[in-house]
């Protein structure tokens, strides 16, 4: 049967002096309120995430899905004669681990699979269902933030990061660039990594995709004020905030926010935080890249691009990038 290595359990933030009421703290203190879209991962919005991910309106989750197997095809001739230890792929915001399942069908020389996810009980879910299905393969599931540097555990095999979902669209360019620069630091030289990457494109296709007819994406972004009252004691109404989500052209990103319907006052800790009408939090952007900007950024961190794939009318991307 398949080992599970170390399963780490640290709560995240939880507690009224913890990072994540801090973050909050400070956020809506600023000019521009502002949360963090780390934030929107409790148990609720995993659920809500893994139901936009099957919107029709929702295109990077089944285009990345519907790329992966030739991505996996290429990546295993590519690694196919590089050392006999194997590959160690190490997916950073691992979620509901829908995406690694084409890599290991697709790429033989994947031994060892280590899952990082700020979501503890979601993702040990998520290994326990994977180690059903790849009884072979070594799982380490890691809780915590992808964003911070970690020690892995030791292993002959190759490393190779794995980010799909375009998730490193959701940091800004330099947070992304920091991202992976700690993630070369975490993999070390001679390492690996397949990135998912959003494409700049037309802009109503942009603005479906974040502003679904359901209301999914909706429910996702006020979820995050129902989670800062429940684990931080706020009194947020989340019905008196309208989701709002727009392609900002002039910075190549698709922008999230919560717009008070109404002049009001918000509680939390010993302060009070008073919104106009129309004021917005803005609680997520999401960075779309042509191909030779994503290469530039990722060269500032010291990552090359080796191979890209692009789904059909350019609707996605996948990148290897080599150290
Ligand atoms: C996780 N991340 C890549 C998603 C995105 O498209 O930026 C999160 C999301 N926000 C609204 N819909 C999906």
């Amino acid at each position: 049967s398949s080992t599970v290595i170390r399963a780490q359990a640290k709560p995240v933030a939880e507690s009224i002096d913890g990072e994540f009421y801090r973050d909050v703290i400070s956020g809506l203190r600023q000019r521009q309120k502002q949360l963090s879209p780390k934030y929107f991962y409790d148990a609720l919005g995993s659920h809500y995430f893994d139901q936009i991910c099957q919107l029709d309106e929702y295109y990077p989750y089944r285009t990345e899905l519907n790329l992966l197997p030739d991505v996996a095809a290429d990546l295993n001739d590519y690694f196919a004669d590089r050392g006999a230890e194997g590959l160690n792929v190490v997916e950073f915001g691992a979620g509901s681990l829908h995406k690694i399942k084409p890599l290991l069908d697709g790429v033989a020389a994947i031994r060892r699979f280590t899952a990082i996810d700020i979501s503890g009980a979601h993702l040990h879910n998520a290994c326990a269902l994977l180690a059903e299905h790849y009884p072979s393969l070594e799982i380490q599931p890691i809780e915590g933030d992808f964003t911070k540097p970690l020690e892995l555990a030791p292993s002959a095999a190759t490393p190779m990061g794995f980010f799909p979902g375009s998730t490193i669209g959701n940091l800004n360019p330099t947070s992304a660039i920091h991202f992976l620069a700690s993630a070369r630091k975490t993999l070390g030289d001679g390492s690996y990594m397949v990135l998912g990457v959003d494409t700049k494109k037309d802009e109503q296709v942009l603005n479906r995709a974040y502003n679904d007819r359901e209301g999914v994406t909706a429910r996702f972004n006020k979820n995050i004020l129902t989670r800062i009252n429940r684990e931080l004691g706020a009194d947020f109404e989340p019905d008196n905030f309208d989701h709002s989500a727009w392609y900002n052209r002039e910075r190549g990103r698709v922008e999230m926010h919560l717009c008070s319907r109404s002049e009001q006052s918000v509680r939390l800790g010993k302060e009070n935080f008073q919104f106009r009408i129309g004021e917005s939090i803005h609680t997520e952007n999401s960075y779309k890249y042509h191909p030779e900007e994503f290469q530039q950024l990722a060269a500032e961190a010291g990552w090359q691009a080796e191979k890209w794939w692009l789904a059909e009318d350019n609707l996605f991307s996948v990148v290897l990038l080599g150290n």
